[in-house]
């Protein structure tokens, strides 16, 4: 993934790929979207929201980062769990840069020692970003936790920072930036993402589905967008598959008379708008029950979560 960097046009312009690395639900969907300034990646308060690597890119007069969110880190069940580890490692391995971010509201668990370890091991530079500080009521608490990390590990920086409230993002991303090799940019200034716009409008369902639904729905639900059809001026048809693996789960997305899918879908048009440059949109979804579509190669790859 690094970029061949040419030795003409630096002027102290700076750029790389920076892999986000964390538990699941620390907030890294969270910072990605506010840096790049767009909703480009789904965000709940379900754990393993994101699923797969997604590129978000930031470009500011300083310079330019590919930031890689990526699914928070947890024991592999199904086949699904097992890519996402994957999407994990392999983002590691291709970065200049790893931001491992932790909610510090809560106290140490083996996952963030587990995670610690995984970022140790990769042996790149790292960044430490402390998140929902907005959370912590003791300082004390939030200094305490800095000590303790800062005697395990070379860190190029630490920082605290509430992703939610955009406070000391700036202070990360300046960090970020100073800590990336001199280069050129390697995407346009408009450019804020490597997902298709199928793929962002499916994350945005699925967002909505995790909102708008309960504990165990989660795990079970995935959206493939099966249509995107621009053919007419000035709109766009899009047909949503949002796949369960039981008849019972679909009729919870349903809801009664239909109302909990109209919902989603009204919560989703919203969030799909603004990136459809004032064009017009029909959304249609349905749901489709195929069991046991986590352990299945072939679903997997049609959902574009990959090996
Ligand atoms: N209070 C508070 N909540 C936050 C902050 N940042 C994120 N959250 C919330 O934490 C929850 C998880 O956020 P995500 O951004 O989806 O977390 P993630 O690390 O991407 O989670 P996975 O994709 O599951 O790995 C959401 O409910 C966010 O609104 C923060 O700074 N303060
Ligand atoms: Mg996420």
């Amino acid at each position: 993934m690094n970029q061949a960097i040419p030795d003409t046009a630096l002027h102290g312009f700076r750029s790389g790929y920076v892999a986000l690395i964390g538990r699941p639900n620390a907030g890294k969907s969270t910072l990605l979207n506010r840096l790049v300034g767009e909703k480009i990646a789904a965000v709940s308060n379900k754990p393993q929201t994101t699923r797969f690597a997604i590129q978000g890119i930031i470009t500011r007069p300083e310079g330019q980062i590919v930031l890689v969110d990526t699914p928070g880190v947890h024991k592999p069940g199904y086949l699904l769990n097992r890519r996402m580890m994957s999407a994990v490692h392999e983002a590691l391995a291709g970065v200049n840069l790893v931001v491992l971010m932790r909610d510090a509201s809560v106290s140490t668990g083996n996952g963030d020692r587990f995670v610690f370890e995984l970022v140790r091991e990769s042996q790149k530079p790292a960044i430490l970003a402390l998140n929902k500080i907005d959370k912590i009521a003791d300082k004390a608490d939030l200094l305490a936790l800095i000590e303790f990390y800062r005697d395990q590990h070379d860190w190029q920086a630490i920082v605290p920072l509430s992703a939610r409230k955009g406070k000391a993002v700036d202070a990360l991303l300046g960090e970020i930036i100073k800590n990336l090799p001199e280069g050129e940019a390697v995407f346009g200034a408009d450019e804020l993402t490597d997902q298709p716009m199928r793929v962002l409008v499916a994350e945005i369902v699925r967002e909505k589905i995790l909102e708008t639904t309960g504990e165990e729905l989660p795990y079970v639900t995935a959206v493939v967008t099966e249509r995107y059809d621009e053919s007419e001026p000035g709109l766009v048809r899009i047909n949503c598959a949002i796949l369960v693996e039981r008849q019972s789960q679909k009729k919870i997305i349903v809801g009664r008379a239909g109302e909990r899918i109209k919902d989603i879908g009204t919560r989703a048009r919203q969030d799909i708008l603004p990136l459809l440059d004032g064009q017009r949109v029909y959304l249609e979804l349905f749901v489709k029950v195929e069991a046991d579509w986590r352990n299945s190669h072939v679903a997997l790859n049609d959902l574009g979560i990959r090996e």
